[in-house]
């Protein structure tokens, strides 16, 4: 990017590399070497391109592009929204917005076109009667109430990465707490250039821009915190029964619902900012699934049969991440430390950790302070994992 240093960027759920350490080794400082050399490998990797010619033209693929200004859009869904089933008068719309009535007229006929149902009665005006399924600035943003979280809201029909977007938007300085969606991600990623399966209209792909005052080493923290953020709106707004899987997944009965791709800015010892990236699959069907899936996956539709609201849910999220957040830079890690071990499904449950190179077996006792997952050996020593794939060990009698 023109006129950018070269900053980091780097994944930040806990495994940097594929090592085990020891409780008393020098666990910090390895943690940042190795962050560091990991990160210098994606700068290479992933320069950005683009800058904020490439916002715009992003931008022009959004909602924008029906015809109707987004600016004049989202007005009128909040002038809506703050009069609730009430009719506002063709004039009282024009005056707010400063434009003509036959262009009033325009921007309902745009809003109806995108699945707004809007009444229009003579002599009293316009009334909005329901809202489409889509998740646009103006629905996200009104009456949020929150502290951090959901300052800006960026809203795209179409995007590569919601990730890529908000990295964009970060780098030309985007407030903490901005928030980034999209209806479909035609490039959705996953951790170590994996892929992360994004169909139009039906889940929520989003990322969020935080930039914490926190020593580089407690970034990974904040995986779990958006970890338990997620597995509770899951829990409350679709009466589910979700759980984490160290590092970054969410299962609804061993099946994964949700992934979280969290990357770092940062430049020796400070952070500039995180993305908080969350993909959770709410409204999905059998056969918009990836065909090859490493693990078995399902949606909160398929779990409850019941469609999901995404604006609900995307707002109950975002307020529950707020609280967390806020917690969080209050008083530290150990509030989501606890909330994560309660949801976490193999608590005190025997796992094996295939780490590539070499394979260990014990019982997961919890997460430390910088992310890694304790893990305590059959001759009682506990190992700090730091990347690896866990799953339970089978019985005997299991398949
Ligand atoms: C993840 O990676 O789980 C992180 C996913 C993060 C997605 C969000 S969406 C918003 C933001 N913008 C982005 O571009 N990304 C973030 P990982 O642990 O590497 O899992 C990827 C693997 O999950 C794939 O290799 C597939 O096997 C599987 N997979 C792909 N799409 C899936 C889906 N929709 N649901 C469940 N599993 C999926």
């Amino acid at each position: 990017m023109p006129g950018c240093k070269p900053r980091c960027l780097a994944h930040i759920s806990a495994p940097f590399q594929p090592i085990a350490m020891d409780m008393s080794s020098q666990t910090s400082q390895n943690l940042i070497s190795n962050f560091r050399v990991f990160a210098s490998a994606l700068i290479l990797g992933q320069a950005p391109s683009g800058g904020l010619e490439g916002f715009h033209d992003f931008y022009a693929s959004t909602y924008f592009l029906i015809g109707i200004s987004l600016t004049s859009r989202d007005k009128i869904i909040s002038l809506f929204r703050a009069c609730p089933d009430q009719y506002i008068s063709g004039q009282d719309i024009s005056g707010s917005l400063n434009i003509s009535r036959a262009a009033v007229w325009k921007q309902v006929k745009a809003l109806r076109e995108l699945g707004f149902e809007i009444e229009a009665k003579h002599s009293q005006g316009y009334r909005l009667v329901a809202a489409p399924d889509l998740l646009l600035a103006a629905e996200i943003e009104n009456d949020l109430n929150c502290q951090l979280i959901g300052q800006s809201v960026f809203s795209f029909a179409e995007t590569d990465s919601t990730n890529i977007q908000a990295r964009r938007l970060a780098e030309e300085g985007a407030l903490e707490g901005t928030v980034v969606v999209a209806d479909r991600q035609s490039a959705g990623r996953g951790r170590l250039g994996r892929r992360w399966e994004s169909p139009v209209g039906v889940n929520l792909y989003s990322s969020i821009i935080l930039r914490p005052k926190i020593p580089i080493q407690q970034a990974p923290q904040l995986t779990f915190l958006s970890a338990v953020a997620v597995a509770e709106t899951l829990n409350e707004a679709c009466h589910l029964s979700a759980k984490v899987k160290w590092p970054n997944d969410i299962l609804v009965n061993g099946a994964k619902i949700s992934g979280l791709l969290n990357e770092m800015n940062a430049e020796t010892e400070q952070i500039h900012f995180v993305i908080l990236g969350i993909g959770v699959n709410l409204n999905m069907i059998e056969n918009q699934f990836p065909e090859e899936l490493t693990y078995p996956a399902t949606s909160a539709f398929l779990e409850t049969g019941k469609p999901v609201d995404r604006l609900n849910f995307l707002r109950t999220f975002l307020r529950c991440l707020d609280t967390y957040y806020s917690e969080f830079l209050q008083e530290g890690f150990a509030p989501i430390r606890r909330r994560w071990e309660k949801l976490c499904d193999m608590m005190n449950m025997q796992v094996e950790v295939d780490q590539g190179a070499r394979s260990l077996c014990g019982t997961v006792v919890g997460l430390d302070v910088e992310g890694a997952l304790r893990l305590q050996l059959n001759n009682g020593k506990i190992e700090k994992i730091l990347a690896g794939d866990v799953r339970p060990v089978k019985k005997n009698n299991e398949l």
